[in-house]
């Protein structure tokens, strides 16, 4: 059977799930597919068993225990609707339907079953909802203030750059699937550019390695405006006929010379001198992002930053050239997505310890939630304020998930849902042009159901008569593709259904911006000063001294998603605090010994582990384990930065984080300490 993957991941790769005897007995990346190519990824190869593992949760469950014990009894699904509707109903009868929080993310993907037909009975039940920003928005802003809509350029049309920015970008171990893309360029004479405070795994492949000080992304590109400047590299032209505001930009990058820059950033003048007459000069010139360097109080100055360099090289010109970045809105415009949704008292996700706990003058009261597709215990930051607003008794928690997670734990009832080879969907992508067309390839296991039964069960029991709501998932996939849009010509169900996949119809070598395409802006392209400042958090502080990056740097963890299984841990078994070797001997701690990492929001022990791939000052922790893998139950998140921009827009500054580090206490008892971090983690 023909399915895609579900992860929120740019990747997307189409797979096909052999069946015997009504089970599933291989799944293998589907070899048709052009990005794909046939394999999957060291996350996704054991999803099987991910599928069949033990631990699913395959019935209803209600709470016994106290609040985060994970103590739960079966019920049955009348039981669980009747109840969680109850509660619904008698919350929307006084009045208070905005007491109901739906929180909700990408734990899928599929449109389907992420959110078309669920958001559709907490839009009619009137219940506040999340802005899902934790992810891409912030980017999405920054690239808008330079092109309007910010369409990137395919992904795929890299392979004919020659010269190749990753910035901020991992992609080896993010969006494996475009490195063949990176490795064809190369063979066709691209030189490999990474700019990343940290030496990624990505960064050990590039033929040049840039290494600014984490959040002075917007002082170097300032610094390599004033060299394209100075050095007469710029096409003026293009400035004239296609940009606006080159004379503030310009004068907001005339300080910034080579030496200034490097003192801001930390990169050698050379080098910077070196990269502008190279992004100028050895062209197409394509630059890469995902979502790096958007968890930060700059970061969508960061983003707006970074955009610019190929507006006013007029990279775009070239196909190859331009800024490749989340793909989403070529298939969002394609697609009859719900526009006329009505609107609900909404807050930023990443607040939601704050919004549970000690809510804002205009945050709803919040006394009921509703949590699908995401795991907020975990990827939230200010995990402890999230963690003390699940354990409010007056809270009544529903958790619609395959495990008992972090945030299940604190369920009053938990929903048994479905794996992505049990349900139907339709998946775009985030990472390339392609749609696929997800069939179930097997029965639910035990009384697993898609989100979107879940929501016709709930719909029915609250009488909300919503034709929406009640179509079949084929109903809703037919109905997303019959848009019209040129985009989706010669695209429908049945071709979906047969070949599981097909690339929206845009040409190969479009360029957005240049070429007329339906819907894509081709307006000038906004320039102006650019703000190097690093935002406020930047100031110092003595007691918190090190600044802590939380990137996903396992290659079989996607988000938070496989931390419970040991097959998919690094061979150490555990997090580790990864720190540069002069910070470590200021503490006198050596790889393997426990230390203390803590600001005033949290506090965990952690094994240390000593690396020069960080810089002086930097210190990182894996994102994406489980709060069980410290002894004091609680991962990285507990850690970090909550704020959201004030007009609550955009992801938190998860990444503008500062702590200190110090040998844990009995530093001797390092086997004992490792012993009952490992005890923490049997499930
Ligand atoms: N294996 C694996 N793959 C995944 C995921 C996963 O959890 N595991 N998650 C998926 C998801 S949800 C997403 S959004 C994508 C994210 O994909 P990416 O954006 O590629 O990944 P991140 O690790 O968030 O950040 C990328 C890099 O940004 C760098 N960075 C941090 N601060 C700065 C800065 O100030 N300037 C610069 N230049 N760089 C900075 C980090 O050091 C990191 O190496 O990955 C997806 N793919
Ligand atoms: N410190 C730190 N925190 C971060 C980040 C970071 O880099 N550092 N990255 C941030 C980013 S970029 C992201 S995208 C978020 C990710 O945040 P989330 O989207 O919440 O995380 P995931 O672990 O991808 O998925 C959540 C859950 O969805 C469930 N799920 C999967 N498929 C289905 C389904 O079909 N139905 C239902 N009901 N459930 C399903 C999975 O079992 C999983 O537990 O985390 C953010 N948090
Ligand atoms: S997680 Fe990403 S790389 Fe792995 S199978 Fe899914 S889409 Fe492909
Ligand atoms: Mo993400």
């Amino acid at each position: 059977m023909l399915g895609a993957c579900h992860h929120d991941c740019p990747d997307t790769c189409a797979w096909e799930v052999t069946v015997v005897d009504g089970e599933a007995v291989r799944l293998r990346g589907s070899a048709s597919h052009p990005v794909t190519r046939g394999t999957l990824c060291p996350k996704v190869n054991r999803y099987l068993d991910r599928v069949r593992h033990p631990d699913r949760v395959l019935t209803p469950l209600r709470r016994t225990g106290r609040k985060g014990a994970g103590e739960f009894e079966p019920i049955g699904w009348d039981v669980a609707v009747a109840e969680i509707a109850a509660r619904m109903s008698a919350l929307r009868d006084v009045g208070r339907a905005e007491s109901i929080l739906q929180y909700s993310f990408a734990g899928t993907q599929g449109l389907v079953q992420m959110g078309v037909v669920i958001d559709a009975l907490f839009d009619a039940l009137g219940a506040s909802d999340v802005h899902r920003e934790l992810c891409g928005t912030t980017s999405w802003l920054g690239a808008a203030r330079v092109l309007g809509r910010p369409f990137g350029v395919d992904p795929e049309s890299l392979r004919r750059s020659r010269t190749l920015v990753l910035w901020g970008t991992n992609t080896r171990i993010t969006n494996r699937h475009f490195w063949p893309v990176v490795e064809e360029a190369r063979a066709n004479g691209a030189t490999i550019v990474v700019v990343d405070p940290v030496r990624t795994d990505t960064a050990r492949e590039a033929d040049v390695f840039v290494q600014p000080r984490p959040g002075t992304d917007v002082a170097l590109v300032l610094g390599l405006v004033h060299v394209l400047d100075r050095d007469g590299l710029l096409d003026h032209d293009w400035l004239a006929e296609r940009t606006t505001g080159w004379d503030e930009l310009r004068t907001s990058a005339a300080g910034w010379t080579p030496e200034r820059t490097a003192v801001e950033t930390g990169v050698d003048a050379e080098r910077i001198t070196w990269l502008a007459h190279r992004m100028a000069t050895h062209t197409p010139t394509g630059v890469r992002m995902l979502i790096g360097p958007e968890h930060r109080e700059n970061g969508a100055e960061i983003q707006r930053a970074v955009t610019m360099l190929p507006a006013v090289l007029g990279s775009w010109r070239e196909a190859g050239g331009g800024l490749a970045r989340s793909t989403q809105q070529w298939a969002f415009s394609a697609l009859a997505l719900p526009t006329q949704r009505p609107r609900r008292r909404t807050v930023n996700m990443a607040r939601l310890g704050q919004v549970l706990t000690e809510p804002r003058g205009d945050d709803p009261h919040i006394e009921m939630l509703f949590v699908h597709n995401s795991n907020p215990a975990t990827i939230v930051p200010d995990q402890n304020r999230v963690v003390a607003g699940l354990e409010r008794e007056d809270l009544f928690t529903v958790v619609v998930e395959q495990f008992v997670t972090d945030t299940a734990r604190y369920a009053d009832i938990v929903l048994p849902a479905t794996t992505q080879i049990e349900q139907l969907d339709l998946v775009h992508s985030w990472g390339h042009l392609y749609l696929a067309l997800n069939q179930p390839a097997i029965a639910p296991r035990g009384e697993a159901l898609p989100n979107t039964e879940i929501a016709r069960r709930l719909a029915t029991a609250l009488g909300i008569d919503d034709p929406t709501i009640q179509r079949s998932d084929e109903q809703v996939v037919r109905d997303l593709l019959d848009s019209g849009h040129p985009f989706l010509d010669g695209i429908d169900y049945e071709l979906l259904a047969t070949q599981g996949w097909a690339r929206l119809a845009v040409p190969d070598g479009l360029r957005p911006h240049v070429d007329e395409i339906a819907g894509v802006p081709t307006r000038a392209m906004r320039l102006g000063a650019l703000d190097p400042s690093r935002g406020s958090e930047w100031h110092g502080r003595t007691d918190f001294p090190l600044s802590l990056i939380s990137r996903k740097q396992h290659p079989k963890f996607l988000n938070a998603n496989y931390a419970a299984f040991p097959a998919h841990w690094p061979s150490s078994g555990r997090p580790s605090l990864q720190i540069h070797p002069l910070d470590a001997r200021e503490r006198g701690v050596v790889t393997g010994d426990l230390v203390r990492v803590h600001n005033d929001r949290g506090s965990l022990t952690l094994a240390v582990e000593v690396t020069d791939d960080l810089q002086p000052g930097l210190v990182a922790i894996p994102f994406g384990w489980w709060n069980r893998s410290t002894p004091e139950g609680r991962a990285v998140n507990a850690l970090t930065n909550p704020r959201v921009g004030d007009d609550d827009r955009g992801s938190a500054y998860f990444h503008d984080t500062f702590v200190q580090v110090t040998p844990a206490d009995g530093t001797g008892s390092h086997d004992a300490d490792a012993a009952s971090a490992a005890a923490m983690l049997t499930p």
